[in-house]
């Protein structure tokens, strides 16, 4: 690695980035096919850029790039409290604490003004939410390897691990793909509450809990049933896995959900304001479709629960303004009705 690249690397560490790699700027031709094959059959989810030349081709988001460099933060944090309220959803680690598009790109700002202090550079820089294919630039920069669970694996931290990456003109050094370890286990596969895996390597996203739980699409009934108490996002395929074993933990604070211990009550999030919801959980990843689609998500989370002590809490909004919550409230009270009618 050149003198750049290691000041870089230095940079990052002090700055708590945990993983810093670096690749090229040639087009993602690999995947180009199988990104036309989830067009072509309904597998692209509108949480995607649709122009499949900006996903590939990291010249067309900036026509000088010669380099990226891709990062890596963990946000598996050791903790394991939980809320004193019974009637509670789970929110994924990937929605513990602080919004984690915030805190890395936070840090991203700052590598970028490290950089700046030695060298003028044109750049871009994003997390999540840029064109291409973070994990496809992650692989291809040696951050890890793709799981069967299609989540990328770093042989230090395992895959709870979120990635941006920095398209930029200078003149770097590149590293090589790591050894793909994924094992024979297919725990991933068999754990998966919806067989939203379909086969190793390919998810079927529209079947995807995570994806259920932040869409805006009416949810297919017999999914409904599978997304239990969940609201937002799904950890389930990365929880089973032996890689995620045995990692180094996180040591992002900001990861650490002391406000909501990793779950809502589900009573406070059918009555809440917007503009309390706003002030109490705009900070979270998981606001960021709104407060109705998690107010959808608890009802689907009472209904699961299928207690019918719980039927006063659905049955108001039955005749809510919102078709959508109507809807859902209706499914709820079905489901609990139908439950209690195969007891008897
Ligand atoms: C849309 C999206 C989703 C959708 C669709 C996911 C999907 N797999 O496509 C939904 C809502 C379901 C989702 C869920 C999650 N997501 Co998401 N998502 C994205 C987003 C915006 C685009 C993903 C994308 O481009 N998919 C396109 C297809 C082509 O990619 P792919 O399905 O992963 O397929 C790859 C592999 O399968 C592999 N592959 C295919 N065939 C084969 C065959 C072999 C042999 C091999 C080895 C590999 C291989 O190549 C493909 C191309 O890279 C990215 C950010 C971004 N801009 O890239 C984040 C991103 C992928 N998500 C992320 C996270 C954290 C999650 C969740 C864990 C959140 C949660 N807890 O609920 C789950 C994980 C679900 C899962 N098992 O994948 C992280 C992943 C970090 C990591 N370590 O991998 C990303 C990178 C965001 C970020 N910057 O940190 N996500
Ligand atoms: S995140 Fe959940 S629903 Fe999605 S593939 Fe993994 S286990 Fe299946
Ligand atoms: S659970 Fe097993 S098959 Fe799935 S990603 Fe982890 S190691 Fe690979």
């Amino acid at each position: 690695m050149n003198k750049l690249n290691q000041y870089i690397i230095g940079k990052s560490k002090e700055l708590g980035i945990d993983i810093c790699r670096f690749t090229d700027s040639t087009p993602l031709l690999n995947i180009k096919d199988y990104l036309i094959f989830r067009q072509e059959n309904n597998r692209m989810t509108e949480f995607e850029e649709r122009n499949l030349n900006l996903r590939i081709d990291p010249k067309l988001t900036l026509p000088t790039c010669k380099s990226i460099i891709v990062l890596g933060i963990s946000y598996n944090v050791d903790y394991s409290e939980r809320p004193d309220y019974n009637l509670k959803g789970k929110l994924s680690k990937s929605s513990w604490g602080i919004d984690y598009h915030r805190v890395l790109k936070k840090k991203i700002e700052l590598l970028i003004e490290e950089i700046k202090k030695i060298v003028d550079f044109q750049y871009k820089y994003f997390v999540d939410t840029g064109p291409l294919v973070d994990r496809e630039l992650a692989v291809k920069a040696g951050i890890g390897y793709y799981g069967k669970n299609n989540l990328v694996i770093n042989d230090d931290y395992g895959s709870f691990i979120f990635l941006g990456y920095i398209l930029t003109d200078l003149d770097l050094d590149f590293n090589d793909k790591v050894d793909n370890k994924c094992g024979d286990c297919n725990l991933c596969l068999k754990a998966c509450p919806t067989g939203a895996l379909e086969s190793p390597y390919r998810i079927n996203p529209k079947k995807c809990i995570s994806y259920l739980t932040q869409t805006k699409n009416n949810i297919p009934e017999e999914l409904r049933g599978k997304m239990g108490i969940k609201l937002y996002g799904c950890d389930t395929c990365q929880l089973v896995c032996p890689k995620n074993k045995n990692v180094k933990k996180s040591t992002h604070e900001e990861f650490v959900p002391t406000m909501t211990k990793g779950y809502m009550n589900l009573e406070e999030l059918l009555h809440i304001s917007n503009r309390q919801f706003k002030e109490k959980y705009g900070h979270m990843a998981g606001s960021w479709r709104g407060k109705n689609i998690l107010k959808r998500n608890a009802l689907i989370a009472l209904g699961n629960m299928k207690r019918e002590d719980n039927l006063n809490l659905i049955l108001p909004f039955l005749k809510d303004e919102n078709p959508m919550i109507r809807q859902y409230a209706q499914w709820a009270r079905e489901n609990i009705f139908l439950t209690s009618l195969s007891k008897k």
